[in-house]
């Protein structure tokens, strides 16, 4: 076979709404004054650990997050809430989920110069879905109008990377002609603005790639796909136990352990590693030096990692041009960070500029893809 797999349209749809570093711990500040009142006796008696104060030179020293995007901004800064608040759309309506998801597919399809009638595959990847059925990725093809099939993916960071290996293996033996991989990230639902540790992580966003044959490429901006490679390590560290059976359990659906929730050291320490082992195995399975990369478009959960990802590979501190960071502006966006990243900067490669996207976290979960540009 002479055609290849090719990345031939990338459609970033941001929130309206983001909340700087300043207005978050302004707000959660306040919420854990209150609650330190509230609770004044408890906690001098040493009953209770009194909640402990945010500080937004903290946040960015430590992840390089300045402000994050949210799909909803009401409710999360009201410290007699601390959770966004999304209206209740009946079974009619378009789901908060296929919303996002149909906004970034559409600018990925204008990308790639194509409409409903090249895809026939339709992946939504993220790290949660508003619910179990019918799939969000079957309400988007309905909305969009695309023929064939889609379902849904849950592979938190990764979801983006594993879906697109999916979509790649899908072109290469035949079986799909044009595949929508689409990673609308409401992440903020699942967020614990009350947990000092992670209230400042993560944003909403949604990412979308169109993936086909070189056969039937039109696109200005074209990528073939040199490589795959996914990888999965278990791994407690990251965690979210919110679930079905909580109903059945007799559980509080709002307990904190039933929200995103890690031990950010280990994760930052046991990560760094895997991610550059992988990245570095990888290029050399594909005869590919590290100094061969033009572009690496990293996973954005924190500065500091990327860095010393980079560092480990290539001795020295990647610049900015080479690994893009967007998590300044965007924050942590589970698996569309990578996506991001490449979207805002990949029109600048010249043809046969070689990049990596890469992402990591939750599972643990690791993927990459090899790029170059056609
Ligand atoms: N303000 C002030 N001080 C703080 C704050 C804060 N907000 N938070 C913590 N501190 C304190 C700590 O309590 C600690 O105090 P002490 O020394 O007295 O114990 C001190 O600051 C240092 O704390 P840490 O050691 O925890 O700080 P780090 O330098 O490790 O930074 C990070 C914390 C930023 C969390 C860092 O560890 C990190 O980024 N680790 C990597 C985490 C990561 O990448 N996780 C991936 C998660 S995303 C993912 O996999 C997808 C999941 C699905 C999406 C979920 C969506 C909701």
């Amino acid at each position: 076979m002479n055609s290849s797999v090719v990345i031939s349209g990338v459609g970033l749809w941001t929130p309206e709404n983001s909340i700087s570093n300043e207005e978050l711990v302004e707000s959660y500040n306040a919420w854990a004054e209150h609650f330190n009142q509230q609770n004044q006796a408890t906690i001098e008696a040493g009953e209770l650990a009194a909640k402990p104060l945010s500080s937004p030179a903290f946040i960015e020293k430590a992840s390089g997050i300045k402000s994050r995007y949210v799909y909803s901004k009401e409710g999360v800064l009201d410290i007699h809430r601390m959770r966004p608040l999304l209206e209740i759309r009946d079974d009619g309506q378009v789901s908060h989920q296929a919303e996002m998801a149909i906004a970034a597919a559409k600018k990925a399809l204008t990308a790639a110069n194509k409409t409903a009638a090249d895809i026939d595959m339709v992946i939504v990847s993220c790290a949660y879905t508003q619910r179990s059925y019918p799939a969000i990725a079957i309400e988007v093809q309905a909305a969009l109008g695309i023929e064939g099939f889609g379902f849904d993916m849950l592979v938190a960071c990764s979801a983006a990377t594993f879906g697109l290996e999916r979509a790649v293996d899908a072109i290469k033996c035949g079986t799909s002609k044009g595949v929508l991989v689409i990673n609308p990230e409401l992440t903020s639902p699942q967020v614990n603005f009350m947990d000092r540790d992670s209230h400042f992580i993560f944003g909403d966003v949604a990412t979308a790639v169109v993936v086909e044959s070189s056969e039937s490429c039109t696109s200005a901006h074209a990528f073939d796909v040199v490589s795959t490679k996914c990888v999965t390590s278990y791994s407690n560290n990251i965690r979210s136990n919110f679930g079905y059976t909580t109903r059945v359990t007799d559980e509080d659906p709002y307990a904190a352990d039933k929200l995103f929730h890690q031990n950010g050291r280990k994760v930052f320490k046991e990560v760094c590693p895997m991610a550059a082992d992988h990245i570095e195995t990888h290029l050399r399975s594909n005869d590919i030096q590290v100094v061969d990369l033009k572009r690496w478009w990293l996973h954005q959960a924190n500065i500091n990692m990327n860095l010393l990802i980079s560092k480990r590979l290539l001795g020295r501190d990647a610049t900015l041009e080479e690994a893009p960071i967007v998590l300044d502006e965007y924050a942590n966006t589970a698996s569309a960070g990578s996506i991001i990243a490449f979207a805002k900067h990949h029109e600048d490669l010249a043809a046969g500029d070689i990049g990596v996207i890469c992402s990591f976290g939750a599972g643990y979960s690791i993927g990459s893809l090899i790029l170059k540009k056609r």
